[in-house]
């Protein structure tokens, strides 16, 4: 017996290498060709099937179905998105959380909004917002540890993927909640308080009886590149405007600055607010220049 096949899940994707966790072990593995032709990229996430090899490394042979899948991060099978905001160095921009909360909704993901560095700045109003709009929001502090316990009670059972601008603390707060992780992280010493960088790649980590990926934070130049959800699917990514949907005067209805307007009632009377009302204007903008170039 050469090979042997088994199933297993990519933890992490380096250099063009898999590691595979299948039952206990943790398996090196190559791709094979045809992925390349096929045009799929193997992500992390991905529960596969391999071929193991005598010496222990082994082939990604096949991909199995995934539930969903993400670009940036680069990560499949995902139950939740927790997107890491911070109130101080670097100030995390509304509209960059506004603008991953769009590509997570429908995707079978919930969108969780996780407020780091509380212990800097209390960014209560931020919060409340959020928590208004329908989300589930938790402040914490990788360093006083507050809002930790919280956190680690809704991550268990489930795989869940940390994201956000560089330097927010993703890596901090996975090793607040689990020491033994020890991943590196960085200073946000600059003189803009911008992140440096310092997780370049996705690695699933087995934590608290769930599986949590650190991913490479975004720049702003990864934010402007960011695709936008089509036009077609835009206004349902905005889970507050559900309500109003469908009582627009005109159908098809942009919810931009149309008369009988129901989204932009609900925005003037203060049921949506201004700033998640901008950021979709801003992404329709986005999505309408996209699909006039192509
Ligand atoms: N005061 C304070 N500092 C924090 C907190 N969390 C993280 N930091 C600091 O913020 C800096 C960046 O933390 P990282 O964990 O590397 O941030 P990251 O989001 O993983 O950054 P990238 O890997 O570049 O995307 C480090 O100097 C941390 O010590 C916090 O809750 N409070
Ligand atoms: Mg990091
Ligand atoms: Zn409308």
């Amino acid at each position: 017996m050469t090979e042997m096949k088994r199933e297993g899940q990519i933890v992490k994707a380096l250099s063009g290498f898999y590691y595979v966790k299948s039952g206990e072990d943790l398996i090196t593995c190559r791709a094979r060709g045809k992925f390349r032709y096929q045009k799929v990229t193997p992500l992390v996430g991905d529960r596969v099937l391999l071929l193991s090899q005598p010496d222990g490394s082994g082939y990604l042979d096949e991909i199995l179905p995934r539930r969903n899948e993400f670009h940036r991060p680069a990560i499949a099978n995902i139950d939740q998105m927790v997107i890491v905001a911070s109130g101080a160095i670097p100030i995390t921009d509304p509209f960059l959380i506004d603008q991953m909360i769009s590509i997570v909704e429908g995707k079978q993901c919930e969108p969780i909004l996780c407020m780091n560095k509380w212990d800097l700045v209390a960014a209560e109003k931020l919060c409340e917002h959020y928590q208004k709009a329908g989300f589930h929001v938790i402040p914490v502090s990788a360093k006083t540890g507050e809002g930790l316990p919280e956190l680690s009670e809704l991550l268990r059972g489930k795989t869940s993927a940390f994201t956000g601008n560089s330097g927010v603390g993703k890596s901090s707060i996975l090793n607040a909640l689990d020491p033994t992780l020890r991943i590196k992280v960085g200073e946000v010493s600059d003189k803009l308080g911008r992140g440096r960088h310092t997780t370049r790649h996705i690695e699933l980590f087995e934590l608290h009886g769930g599986f949590i990926a650190d991913t490479p934070g975004f720049s702003a130049f990864d934010a402007d590149k960011m695709e936008p959800r089509p036009m077609a699917e835009l206004e349902g990514s905005f889970r507050e405007f559900a309500p109003y949907l469908g009582s627009c005067q005109f159908v098809g209805c942009a919810h931009v600055k149309e008369k009988g307007c129901a989204v932009l009632e609900a925005v003037q009377a203060g049921h949506i607010l201004k700033s998640r009302h901008e950021s979709y204007v801003r992404l329709y903008e986005q999505a309408k220049e996209r699909k006039a170039w192509k």
